[in-house]
């Protein structure tokens, strides 16, 4: 069988350091009775990844491990339910009101691709004791916070939990099948967007290692997989319903930072604005991670910089941003622009955020996406621009 080397290049401290932690898992976990690995809300390819390659490794460090794979929310993007239903159709979808309930009769919960302070996860939900957080493995920016789990994994530097799940899988020297490589490799080149973003040498790593034992059949099913009708009229309806907006050439708009959690950035908030932004209001989604879909689309539009989706899933306004420049701190951007009103969370390229409206009335939901335009457009330095239709609608 076969097994992942670690790179070539790590040190032999840190060789022992990442086999010290796949010791000291196995000693927090060995006498636990009900183990959870959970995923952040609505689930994507790094994190189901991730969520199941967790799941592998403590069977494989303590083999008789009562082990869980959960998340919160849905997956909706069919190339992730096909992900999910090759690798994980026995991972356990927990409704955000049996949160409470059913959380606390696990013993001990492992956080992949998302950490105690971030709200995309079910803890955000309850209170769960902290100390029985005993894994976070994530990727992204660290908030300020005293919320750690007690092996807190955090290296917001790298491009997608699924690679330092792929450096576990070889510090732990578990066996790879092609079924767990291909998982991985999607992962990580889902995240990274095929290391085109966000990349380090670690990522290359892990991609090139897992290239070599990917199933290609397997992956072909996830990333050809056949779209339902119901996505295209999804995708003309958003293309409808997209502007352009003209970034102005002058400014490079500085951004205050009302909400003091995120660390302070190098550049002092600067969001470089060229060509266009294109802003796309999907009203009623089917589907939480449709307007991520979108964003990721509309980001492909030459000349575009920024794409900014909006959209309206049961209660909340949904909020997706894709930004082309790697300094460009859309997270910072969502961050900003929700405030407290809701939930936000991203990196540099890619956010999203949620604003809670379980009293507000259908009309008034709509309105509100509405009047998140013009702040989106402020905050860019694009307030005074006046849109233009992707499209001209039909019969016009
Ligand atoms: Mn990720």
């Amino acid at each position: 069988m076969a097994h992942l080397s670690l790179p070539a290049d790590f040190s032999a401290q840190r060789k022992s350091a990442g086999e010290r932690r796949m010791q000291q898992l196995r000693t927090l976990l060995a006498d636990r009775r009900n183990i959870l690995v959970l995923m952040h809300n609505d689930p994507d390819p790094d994190a189901i990844a991730a969520g199941y390659a967790l799941e592998r490794l403590i069977r494989h460090l303590l083999p008789a491990a009562p082990v869980t794979l959960g998340h919160g929310g849905m997956i909706g993007r069919a190339e992730n339910r096909t992900m999910a239903h090759l690798f994980v159709p026995h991972a356990l979808r927990i409704p955000t009101f049996d949160a409470a309930t059913v959380l606390p009769a696990y013993d001990a919960i492992l956080l992949v691709d998302t950490q105690p302070s971030a709200s995309n996860h079910l803890l955000y939900e309850i209170a769960y004791p902290p100390e029985q957080v005993i894994l976070a493995v994530d990727h992204h920016p660290p908030k300020r916070s005293q919320a750690r789990a007690v092996i807190h994994d955090v290296r917001p530097e790298v491009g997608a939990a699924a690679t330092v799940l792929a450096e576990y899988v070889a510090s732990a020297e578990m066996e790879i099948d092609d079924v767990l490589a291909t998982a991985l490799f999607y992962g990580v080149k889902s995240d990274t967007r095929g290391l085109s973003r966000h990349t380090t040498d670690l990522d290359i790593w892990a991609y090139s290692a897992l290239r070599n034992y990917v199933d290609t059949e397997l992956l072909n099913q996830i990333e050809h997989v056949q779209l339902p009708r119901s996505y295209f009229r999804s995708i003309s309806d958003a293309l409808l319903n997209t502007m352009l907006y003209r970034c102005s050439d002058e400014n490079q708009p500085g951004v205050e930072e009302k909400d003091d959690e995120e660390q302070s950035e190098a550049n002092g908030g600067e969001q470089p604005c060229t060509g266009y932004i294109s802003v796309s209001l999907l009203f009623q989604m089917k589907r939480p991670d449709m307007a991520s879909e979108v964003a990721d689309l509309m980001l492909r539009m030459e000349d575009v910089s920024w794409a900014i989706c909006l959209g309206i899933f049961e209660d909340r306004l949904v909020i997706s941003v894709r930004a082309d420049r790697p300094n460009a701190q859309a997270g910072r951007l969502v961050r900003v622009i929700v405030g407290k009103n809701g939930t936000a969370g991203g990196h540099d390229t890619m956010a999203g955020g949620r604003i809670h409206t379980p009293n507000a009335t259908p009309a008034q939901r709509i309105a509100g996406l509405h009047a998140l335009v013009p702040r989106f457009l402020q905050t860019l330095g694009a307030g005074d621009a006046a849109g233009m239709p992707l499209l001209d609608k039909i019969g016009s």
